[in-house]
């Protein structure tokens, strides 16, 4: 195992090895992320992290789920505090297979009774006799099953008050017993004995230590022949700290002011890895139904002359309609109808687009290139169904419910009642499809397949019996097909949306047209903005 590897050639080579003491996935990202070299695994911290007293309270499987925890989320090595090994030898038989199987580096254990109280309480501190410390060793180095594996000895000799030649004959009997390095403990207000310690021991075997009492430069530890460098809960702390403080603030003064002192959501988000997880789910997560996408272009510059004062330089989705902005308004129907991935694509005016609950993506070229550069840039991937909806559409909720369970590669949505309505003076985007709407007749949604025939800019008016009303709802299949013909065939630019459907009705390609006659609006002047405004007065 490479973390393995890692952690020994860095102590074969002599230098220091820099870990600080985490005790979850979380804590120790944020120490990887420091760019110390290894996470240590604290039982302190561990304990504190349940609120209980770091002396054995927890179980070990407690400690080595904490463990495995970081190890699972961290590519540096995991070093585990095991405290006595959690009983005699035959627990740490158990320990090492476990914690060598959960992936951690190394593990330390200490030669105190079991159960363990923290080193730095006061009382009650009481060694293991040699011999019975020394077959926990054997056990452990015979437990393991890769040889990069390190099990450390922890001195503690120091620490209850037995003295530097007590602590100097345990180190020696561990290492004679295959330890891999000693841990050699004080809770000295000075970095004395440590000192002295070493300066005895002269680099037998790897040195570890744990500065939390005394101060000590990390120049001094390498003199020494320090091999590991512990700083085993700072992190703890100034998380204690830090939350604490700010706990009291919005008790005393409610929010205000709170926000520049914690980190953003977005920043938890990055640490949970939910950027990967979006990744992975666009590429495996079936629903029921399948996946569906929305594809918003609204990069284009063009608009009517009428809308320049309310709209200054933004584009036609920031409309506010009695309230609610056009775009919101679309991305409430829907978000309603089921559909959450969705994409809006800007360039005109984009900066002044800002909007929750949408991926809103950038199109530099939308001069150049025009509409289709924009569909094809919504689309990181493709979706099961994808609905393409003009910027300056409102649909209504039934409309969309009915074209997302439709059954086609290519569906546009199309209406007869244009030539009604002619006085929307706008540049229709016609459709003539095989079958003419039933004129002047009641009608419900029949279902027939009416199959496109023609469409597009050279599309006569007497020739079209419907008009494209900027919805269509696409297959991936569909959404494979407008792709590689668009990237394929080398078409002027800009390129309208029904132009290139009108190459893919030319290949043979089976377009169908889904007829409405009502429950769509257009905002393409300021007059159909006061028509929606008055429709949408009092129901926001
Ligand atoms: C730990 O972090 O759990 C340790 C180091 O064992 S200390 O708390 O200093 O004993
Ligand atoms: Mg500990």
């Amino acid at each position: 195992m490479k973390k393995r590897a890692k952690l020994r050639s860095f102590i074969e080579k002599g230098e220091l090895f820099k870990i600080v003491g985490a005790h979850n996935g979380l804590t120790a990202k944020l120490v990887a992320e420091a760019g110390f070299d290894g996470v240590w695994a604290s039982g302190f911290e561990i304990s504190s992290s349940h609120a209980v007293p770091d002396a054995n309270i927890l179980t070990m499987t407690d400690y080595l789920n904490a463990s495995a925890e970081m190890a699972s989320t961290v590519s540096i090595p995991v070093i585990s505090d095991c405290d006595t090994g959690y009983g005699n030898s035959n627990n740490v038989i158990h320990m090492v297979q476990k914690y060598e199987a959960a992936g951690i580096a190394a593990v330390c254990i200490e030669d105190k009774k079991f159960p363990k109280v923290n080193s730095f309480i006061p009382g009650r501190q009481e060694l293991a006799p040699i011999a019975e410390f020394v077959g926990k060793i054997m056990a452990a180095k015979n437990a393991r099953v890769t040889k990069d594996f390190m099990v450390f000895a922890r001195v503690e000799a120091l620490i209850a008050g037995w003295g530097m030649d007590e602590a100097l004959r345990r180190a020696e009997a561990y290492v004679d017993a295959g330890a891999d390095g000693i841990f050699i403990h004080s809770k000295s207000k000075t970095s004395d004995e440590i000192t002295a310690f070493c300066e005895v021991w002269n680099k037998r075997a790897p040195i570890l230590i744990c500065p939390t009492t005394y101060p000590i430069s990390e120049d001094e530890m390498k003199n020494l022949g320090v091999s590991i460098v512990i700083y085993a809960n700072h992190g703890l702390r100034a998380a204690i700290k830090h939350m604490g403080e700010i706990l009291r603030h919005i008790k005393e003064n409610g929010l205000s002011g709170v926000d520049s002192k914690i980190v953003s959501m977005a920043e938890v988000f990055r640490l949970q890895g939910m950027h990967v997880m979006k990744q992975q789910e666009k590429k495996y997560l079936k629903t029921e139904g399948g996946s569906v996408k929305a594809i918003i272009p609204a990069a284009g510059a063009k608009m009517d002359s009428s809308f320049k004062e309310i709209l200054e330089d933004r584009p036609v989705g920031m409309l506010d309609i009695n309230g609610k902005l056009l775009f919101q308004r679309n991305i409430e129907t829907l978000n309603s109808a089921g559909v959450q991935d969705i994409n809006i694509i800007v360039g005109y005016g984009g900066d002044k687009v800002s909007l929750e609950g949408v991926n809103i993506i950038k199109n530099e070229d939308f001069q150049k290139k025009g509409i289709m550069q924009s569909i094809i840039k919504g689309m990181d991937s493709i979706s099961d169904k994808n609905v393409i909806l003009y910027s300056d559409i409102i649909l209504d909720q039934g409309l969309l419910e009915r074209l997302l369970k439709k059954e086609g590669d290519i569906i546009l949505v199309v209406d007869s009642t244009y030539r009604k309505t002619q006085s929307r003076n706008k540049e229709l985007e016609l459709v003539m499809a095989e079958y003419s709407s039933h004129d002047n007749r009641r009608t419900i949604d029949v279902n027939r397949k009416n199959l496109v025939r023609k469409t597009g800019k050279n599309l006569s008016e007497e020739d079209a019996n419907f008009e494209f009303i900027g919805t269509a709802l696409l297959s991936k299949k569909g959404m494979e097909l407008l792709v590689k013909e668009y990237e394929n065939a080398k078409f002027p630019e800009p390129l309208s949306f029904t132009d290139l459907i009108q190459h893919l009705v030319g290949a043979g390609h089976e377009v169908l047209a889904y007829e409405v006659t009502s429950g769509w609006m257009e905002i393409h002047n300021f007059s159909d903005y006061k028509k929606a405004c008055s429709i949408f007065c009092g129901g926001k």
